[in-house]
């Protein structure tokens, strides 16, 4: 999915030393008050995982959350700014892994389907694979408003960037190393998967969609989504990238939309001066100018930034050469010093 600026490849597996070794795995549990439901989601991705490292990353929480995931042998991180975006931001800059692995610690989403997940990461295919729960072959359990929801973003999607996914608000996901080091975030809140979509997409990295089924929260634990607060965030980020991304379809279709609103009181103007040679609606004139002019400079300022877009795509795509030229060169170089 995507423009394809880079193509991924299988993630680093190679020791220092130059012997083979087993990609590392990381599970990554944001949490926030998930005192009942937590030690089980860490117990459960042991199973699944043993090598995995697992670690749960605390947002302030005013219960046992803390206690429970250590006891259950998660490694513990503390993130003060309170927010899921923040959290994941700070995940993913701490963490070293080949391989990770985000998952919500309120127990909805299956350990089980975990393999399924990471398997197109380790093979090279895929750097985000989304465990999507809209699927037509997975049964979620979702909760009508959260549903309704998921689709209507779905279609501000579609209709702004012209993609189609599945699930763009999954909590369970897998991704490489790469991405999870490459992808700059700047989100706070329940926006944070949004932003991982848009930009994964939009930054030419290889989506794969994996069904997977959504299970219910358990009696006494709650949801921390506020709807009408969360959808507002969702939406504007959406709007946000939409500009910053595509400004000459925002502000060229800003520009074409002022224009042709201009042609209201301008029409009447231009029609009475044919007519009598004279302009008596000085007002109307005033304003049908305003508008157009108003136009043509949103479009101008929608051409300089696309331009500026474009080059710092360009510039993106080099970098993460570059990147990848150095990491290479720096593991050749590290290897080579370890036998002399
Ligand atoms: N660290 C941290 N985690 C958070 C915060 N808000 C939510 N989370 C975690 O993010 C995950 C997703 O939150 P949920 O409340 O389950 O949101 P949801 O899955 O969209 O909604 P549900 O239908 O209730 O499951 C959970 O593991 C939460 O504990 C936060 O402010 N900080
Ligand atoms: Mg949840």
């Amino acid at each position: 999915m995507g423009e394809e600026l880079t193509t991924p490849g299988p993630p680093v597996s190679v020791s220092v030393e130059g012997t083979p070794r087993q990609p590392a795995v990381a599970i990554l549990i944001p949490c926030y008050n998930e005192e009942l439901t937590i030690g089980h989601v860490v117990r459960q991705f042991r199973a699944q995982l043993p090598d995995a490292n697992i670690y749960v990353f605390d947002n302030n929480s005013t219960d046992q959350t803390v206690t429970q995931a250590r006891d259950a042998g998660a490694k513990i991180y503390w993130e003060k700014r309170q927010g899921k975006g923040y959290v994941v931001q700070s995940m993913f800059r701490r963490i070293d892994a080949d391989v990770y692995v985000m998952v919500d610690g309120d127990g909805t989403y299956p350990a089980s389907e975990v393999h399924k997940l990471i398997e197109p990461v380790l093979s090279g295919e895929a750097d985000m694979v989304v465990g999507s729960r809209l699927h037509e072959a997975s049964q979620s359990r979702f909760k009508p408003l959260n549903r309704l929801g998921n689709r209507l973003f779905l279609s501000v999607l579609k209709l702004t960037f012209k993609i189609q996914i599945g699930d763009m608000l999954s909590g369970y996901r897998a991704f490489s190393r790469r991405f999870v080091k490459g992808l700059p975030l700047f989100g706070g809140g329940f926006e944070t998967e949004t932003e991982l979509t848009i930009k994964a997409l939009e930054r030419g990295y290889e989506i794969v969609e994996i069904p997977v089924n959504l299970s219910h929260r358990p009696e006494g634990s709650h949801s921390k989504i506020r709807i009408t607060h969360d959808g507002m965030r969702i939406l504007h980020i959406m709007l946000a990238l939409f500009r910053d991304y595509k400004p000459l379809t925002f502000f060229g279709g800003l520009g074409l939309f002022l224009i042709f609103l201009s042609f209201v009181p301008g029409l009447v103007v231009i029609l009475e001066f044919l007519r009598t040679g004279l302009v008596p609606r000085l007002p109307s004139a005033v304003l049908a100018v305003g508008l157009a002019l108003a136009g043509m400079l949103s479009i101008t300022i929608g051409l300089i930034l696309h331009t500026i877009a474009r080059r710092s795509k360009e510039l993106a795509c080099q970098l993460e050469m570059l990147r990848e030229e150095w990491s290479k060169l720096l593991e050749a170089e590290i290897r080579r010093m370890k036998r002399t």
